[in-house]
């Protein structure tokens, strides 16, 4: 019920004395103003603590492949350099993402060799690892390699035993807010002579906004509106 309600109640009855209805009035639309501003603070005190510390659902695109570094029908193959296929997941819901991790599986003979690339539908490339790394001289054989921008340890810090999750040069925040939808491209640079291997398998990690955060942002929108003073009565 708003305080124009009840004022008008009074009015109605014909309340002799106005000075102290008018002090009534004020008093009246003074405290549900404030009442409502303490429910809009409260809960936009809570849904930026929810946002904060949740985050919303995950979801996982997983491909496998079997996928020579390089290509075959790369220029230099013979030699152990050049491109690998593009490893490419075709993802079919639209998401907006908040966060992007970045899981895969591959046997080389020398990580060092690897430029690894991730592309997004809308065209944003992330660089993950840089060729010559030097950090990944000498160390190869199969691997799962996670990136993720919270890791504690940069892909270019790494040593034996390598072991994931790591930060990759390039933020997969470059990612965050763009559309999950459509053909997410992993591309794969041999750039060194000599050591070969195989992308085994690629999948994506989209973390999602928190819907609590919205749910209540709407329950505090929803509130403001339902208790604010009607105007023109
Ligand atoms: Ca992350
Ligand atoms: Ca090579």
């Amino acid at each position: 019920m708003s305080d124009k309600v009840i004022i008008s109640h009074y009015i109605s009855a014909d309340y002799p004395d106005s000075d102290r209805l008018l002090k009534f009035t004020g008093e009246l639309r003074m405290d549900a103003r404030s009442a409502v501003q303490r429910i809009v603070a409260i809960l936009v005190i809570v849904a930026g603590a929810c946002g904060g510390v949740y985050a919303g659902p995950v979801y996982t695109y997983h491909g496998s492949f079997n996928l020579p570094i390089p290509a075959p029908d790369e220029p230099e193959s013979e030699f152990g350099r050049g491109w690998m296929a593009d490893a490419i997941i075709d993802v079919p819901d639209d998401y907006v993402i908040s966060d992007l991790d970045v899981r895969l599986t591959l046997t080389h003979e020398n990580f060092i060799d690897l430029q690894i690339i991730l592309q997004s539908p809308a065209g944003t490339v992330v660089v993950l690892n840089p060729a010559l790394n030097m950090a990944l001289l000498n160390i190869g054989g199969y691997a799962e390699i996670v990136f993720d921008d919270e890791a504690e340890v940069s892909i270019e810090q790494a040593s034996i035993p390598f072991v994931s999750p790591f930060r990759p040069v390039w933020n997969l925040s470059l990612f965050d807010k763009e559309d999950s939808f459509g053909l997410w491209h992993l591309q794969i640079y041999d750039a060194f002579y000599a050591d070969i291997g195989t992308l085994d398998s690629f999948e994506l990690m989209i973390t999602t906004p928190e819907p609590a955060t919205a749910t209540l942002l709407t329950l505090g929108a929803g509130l403001l509106l339902l208790l604010r003073p009607r105007r023109g009565r």
